[in-house]
């Protein structure tokens, strides 16, 4: 099947499951119903302006119900497309302490950001929903969340959903990235870049600048560097910065600081999408002494250092970081 632009994503996945006859179709209706929640966030975020206009005074939406938090209703959204659907065993979600069991037996383990960058939503910055797609290494018992504590190196799909300007779906199966934008119209994703690369070099560097007076020197000194010849650009929202370097070229940081000695941003619910992605796309991703993909995470919300883009951005900064580690 030639892949075009305007392929719908459904047949997209279907075409790429033709090499996976083990997954019995149950990974695209995992996917389905993944990107069916995310339709109907996309109708949420889209009228969340509206709403905040109505929030100003009392917070009540048209339709005269009280607003949900957008991060509990995406949650729910997702949440109650994936407990029904037969090839999900169960659900994380960056929202959730624990792990939601599904109602039906399944081969895969879906971990979730909702909705991430929610805290932007109010001045109409992007947000996304971020999901990874695990194998369920057990099928004998019960799951137990010790089941979710994998490489991101493990996945098998991997994505985000970007509600921008437009909503697109950046996804990976393994097998490149590509991504299909929302048509409003139809309620399709169709495909609108396929084989997506990270430019090179880099036009931009990404990083909370604020943080500098809690940084290590090393990396005080790794930031400088990369100014040089590179724009400053950051969002504070993943997946909006990530999606600009990802198609305008360029590196993102969020190293660790005296607030987030570990880093801020989580290993399940945001880093192993995001690195999965990169590494197909040509790029490369670091906690700064490993690749993200190979990192074994030992909680479920556990937080690491994380510097994400070309090849040659990541190599430099891990070279500069050595000396922190060694030092
Ligand atoms: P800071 C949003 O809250 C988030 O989790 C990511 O989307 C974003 O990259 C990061 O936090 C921004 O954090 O500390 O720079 O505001």
């Amino acid at each position: 099947m030639s892949i075009e632009i305007g392929t719908s994503v459904m047949e997209f996945i279907a075409a790429q499951q033709l090499g996976h006859p083990q997954a019995k179709g149950r990974l695209t209706l995992v996917l389905a119903n993944i990107l069916a929640g995310c339709q109907f966030i996309h109708r949420q975020v889209n009228n969340a302006g509206l709403a905040g206009v109505l929030g100003a005074t009392g917070g009540i939406n048209v339709q005269g119900e009280e607003v949900q938090k957008l991060d509990v209703l995406a949650r729910n959204t997702l949440v109650n497309h994936l407990i029904p659907c037969e090839g999900v065993a169960a659900i994380s979600t960056e929202e959730d302490e624990g792990i939601i069991l599904s109602t039906t037996p399944g081969n895969y383990l879906t971990v979730l950001d909702p909705l991430d960058g929610s805290s932007n939503i109010d001045v109409n910055v992007s947000v996304g929903t971020i999901f990874s797609i695990l194998p369920c290494p057990q099928f004998d018992r019960k799951v137990q969340p010790q089941d979710f504590l994998q490489p991101g190196k493990n996945q098998i799909a991997a994505g985000y959903v970007i509600y921008g300007s437009g909503t697109m779906l950046v996804m990976t199966l393994g097998n490149g990235v590509h991504g299909f934008t929302l048509d409003t119209g139809s309620g399709l994703f169709l495909l609108s870049h396929p084989n997506i690369r990270f430019p090179r070099p880099s036009k931009y560097y990404s990083v909370n600048e604020g943080n500098r007076h809690s940084w290590d020197p090393v990396i005080l000194r790794l930031i400088f560097e990369l100014s040089r010849d590179r724009s400053a650009r950051y969002i504070g929202s993943l997946v909006a910065d990530f999606h600009r370097n990802l198609l305008a070229g360029g590196v993102f940081l969020y190293p660790p600081d005296s607030k987030s000695p570990k880093g801020k941003l989580r290993c399940l619910s945001e880093l192993s999408t995001m690195a999965m992605i990169a590494e197909q796309a040509g790029g490369r991703s670091s906690n700064g002494r490993e690749s993200t993909l190979n990192h074994m995470p030992t909680a479920l919300h556990e937080r690491a250092p994380f510097y994400v883009g070309p090849p040659d951005d990541i190599a430099l900064i891990e070279a500069r970081l050595a000396e922190m580690y060694q030092g």
